[in-house]
């Protein structure tokens, strides 16, 4: 195993690990030293502590506690790691749609002209999804579709009995499932506030009829808040097609502006991200010394912009501190999700601005800079004068580490369709073709955040290097992504240098890399896509489940990520989780994610902290889908003996992040 058992102990990037060595020696504190100090709670790491009432906290230990102990109103054990769980996925639902109720809320004002900064951008996308939910386009004013969508969607956030509209974009054989088992999700607030309800004192106690419901709130966020999230951002900011950029906090530099997004709305970036190219904005920066202004992200936030511009990224979750420790950032703005409320304490250490902009978020010690998407521009403009009027105030106090890749992003669904076989005979054949004749072994999911209580990304790396060397295709999305991009895996050149014969024949062959940069963690909904398209494509399985696919989130920490991982488990897809497992002090709860599940809906859920085991267990997964399918078997090295090299014209097609090139397959 590489990076993972490296000297490297808390980071097993290169860049990160200098700057935490710096700030070691600065005395400055950081996530990798606060969890170190702070060690998991034994009793509520594993699901064991009930504080859903006041007559507890009730912690269920003892070497009987599966069977004999029980909580002060006599709940067991089974009960309550069900209903902590269930909690978490209600949390993390939570998180993706809301944010995607904001997107809802931004293409209505976009379509009614409230919002004057916001337009459609994507009419081809907006009819197509117009189509999925049976709204008349054709000769009809594009702002009228846009508001009739809008609503549309709106409806399925308050959405009471029948079920999700995109719940009809599943395989038909998968939604069959899904009823015989009650999870078809009706509406995303009322599964929220559903699981909220029995999970609080005294209501639902059989552990299965919990996670069941758990179930049904996870896939009213995969097939609801996230799909709705990625579709909107799409239609407003146009759909990802593969472009260049850089990762590592090399991406600041000295002599310009460095500005910051962070968190995981596109919506205020987006507008940044024309605020900072304004030649007005630029003379000004220039006024006060800078050669010009710099725009970088952090997490999310980073994903979508670099998804659809290009912007660089500094990379996932435990970066963020690291990044301000670098001296050069001048501001940092933050929306939701996922920012360390350390940031704005360490900013002080430094130079920094720490910015909050949305309605929802504020930290003590921050400036709190207020988004509205009625004057979005004006907030932006607000926010990168802010980061330009600070830069005069650097001074040369940082880790200035230099270190970047080059990487490739921007692979939407849409496109990967597309480069199978250009806009008119775009189709999932050449993967299917692959995956049955054993070139591709299967496709792996590789997702979720990096984490200080492992060596941060190393896990990632491992599991990236390993499966593409085992001929399988990754889909990556959020501080996954990150991961790999501040590797450097995240170019043809160097993962295609990894890849197993039989992948890198594929992908030299259709000219994509064999990591795939799908988005943010809201964009995990194009896997679900992807599968559904491979499904329809036909070869393969009939549904999701089946498929030789898994998802993995190694190094996970996030409420979200518990969320997505239920929803792929619902949809088909076996999934396995890094780290210690939050539900590991009951065996019934374990069971049913693992067996019960498995049985009912071919997915699962499992926690696995050895990365070699998640190795394992994975193309277990993949190889036994082979054989239910009755796939030819995967042989290691038996494809690809001729190098077949990506042509220079095609790579320039793709380096300029435009048509597909002229290779078949
Ligand atoms: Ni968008 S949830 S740390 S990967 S952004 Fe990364 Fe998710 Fe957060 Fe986890
Ligand atoms: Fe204890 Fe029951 Fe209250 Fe939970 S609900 S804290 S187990 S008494």
């Amino acid at each position: 195993m590489s990076d993972v058992h490296s000297g490297i102990k808390k980071s097993a990037d290169a860049a990160a690990g200098k700057i935490i060595s710096w700030a070691e020696i600065e005395k400055l504190e950081t996530c990798f030293d606060r969890a170190n100090r702070l060690k998991p709670c034994p009793i509520g790491e594993t699901g064991a502590c009930c504080r859903v009432c006041h007559m507890g906290p009730c912690r269920l230990v003892g070497k009987n506690a599966e069977e004999e102990a029980v909580g002060v109103c006599g709940a067991s054990l089974s009960t309550i790691v069900a209903r902590n769980f269930v909690r978490m996925i209600a949390g993390g639902t939570s998180a993706h749609s809301d944010h995607a109720r904001d997107m809802v809320h931004t293409l209505h004002a976009a379509a009614t002209g409230e919002a004057k900064d916001f337009h459609i951008r994507d009419v081809k996308k907006l009819y197509k999804v117009a189509g999925i939910l049976g709204i008349e386009f054709e000769g009809r004013a594009v702002n009228d579709v846009g508001k009739d969508v809008a609503e549309t969607l709106l409806q399925d956030f308050g959405r009471q009995g029948g079920e999700l509209n995109y719940v009809r974009r599943a395989p038909g054989k998968t939604q069959e499932r899904w009823k015989k088992y009650g999870i078809t999700p009706r509406g995303i607030d009322r599964e929220v506030v559903e699981s909220m309800h029995r999970t609080t004192m005294g209501v639902d106690h059989d552990p299965d009829h919990l996670l069941t419901q758990g179930l049904r709130t996870a896939l009213a966020d995969g097939w609801g808040g996230c799909m709705v999230s990625s579709d909107i951002t799409d239609i407003l900011f146009g759909t990802p097609k593969p472009v260049k950029a850089e990762a590592s906090f090399g991406i600041f530099k000295e002599d310009e502006v460095n500005l910051i997004v962070h968190g995981h709305e596109p919506t205020l970036a987006e507008i940044i991200v024309e605020v900072v190219s304004d030649p007005a904005m630029v003379e000004y920066a220039k006024s006060k010394g800078a050669k010009g202004i710099n725009l970088g992200g952090m997490c999310c936030t980073a994903n979508e912009v670099l998804m659809r511009h290009g912007i660089p990224t500094a990379g996932g979750f435990t970066n963020q501190e690291l990044g301000i420790m670098t001296g050069l950032v001048d501001a940092i703005t933050v929306d939701v999700q996922c920012i360390m409320p350390a940031i704005a304490k360490l900013s002080k250490k430094f130079h920094t601005k720490v910015i909050t902009n949305s309605k929802k978020a504020m930290i003590p010690g921050a400036v709190h800079v207020e988004y509205d998407e009625h004057s979005a521009r004006e907030t932006a403009e607000t926010i990168v004068r802010m980061a330009i009027d600070n830069f005069p105030n650097r001074t040369t106090k940082g880790s200035h580490v230099t270190d970047k890749f080059p990487l490739i992003a921007g692979f939407s669904h849409e496109y990967i369709e597309y480069m199978q076989g250009g806009s008119w005979r775009g189709s999932f054949r050449p993967l299917n073709d692959a995956i049955m004749a054993g070139r591709i072994r299967g496709v792996v999911g590789l997702a979720g955040c990096d984490n200080p209580r492992v060596p941060s990304t190393g896990l990632h790396r491992f599991l990236a290097e390993e499966l593409i060397k085992n001929d399988v295709l990754i889909v990556s999305t959020g501080c996954g992504s990150a991961a790999c991009g501040t590797a450097g895996y995240l170019t043809p050149e160097t993962a295609l240098e990894m890849a197993g014969p039989g992948l890198r024949e594929v992908c030299e062959a259709i000219g994509i890399p064999p990591i795939l940069h799908l988005g943010s963690c809201v964009d995990n909904s194009r896997i679900l896509t992807i599968a559904t398209a491979m499904a329809a494509e036909g070869g393969l399985s009939e549904e999701i489940g089946g498929m030789p696919a898994v998802g993995i989130a190694p190094e996970w920490m996030s409420e979200k990520a518990i969320a997505i991982g239920c929803y792929f488990a619902a949809s088909g897809v076996p999934v396995i989780f890094g780290g210690h497992s939050p539900v590991g002090a009951s065996k019934e709860v374990e069971d049913i994610m693992t067996k019960v599940w498995f049985d009912r809906f071919m997915g699962s859920l499992h926690f696995e902290p050895d990365p070699e085991k998640i190795l394992a267990l994975a193309l277990q997964y993949i190889d036994a889908a082979r054989d239910a399918l009755k796939l030819r078997k995967y042989e290691p090295g038996k494809f690809g003996a001729e190098r077949v090299l990506l042509d220079m014209a095609a790579r320039r097609e793709i380096d300029k992040g435009g048509a597909r090139p002229h290779v078949g397959l």
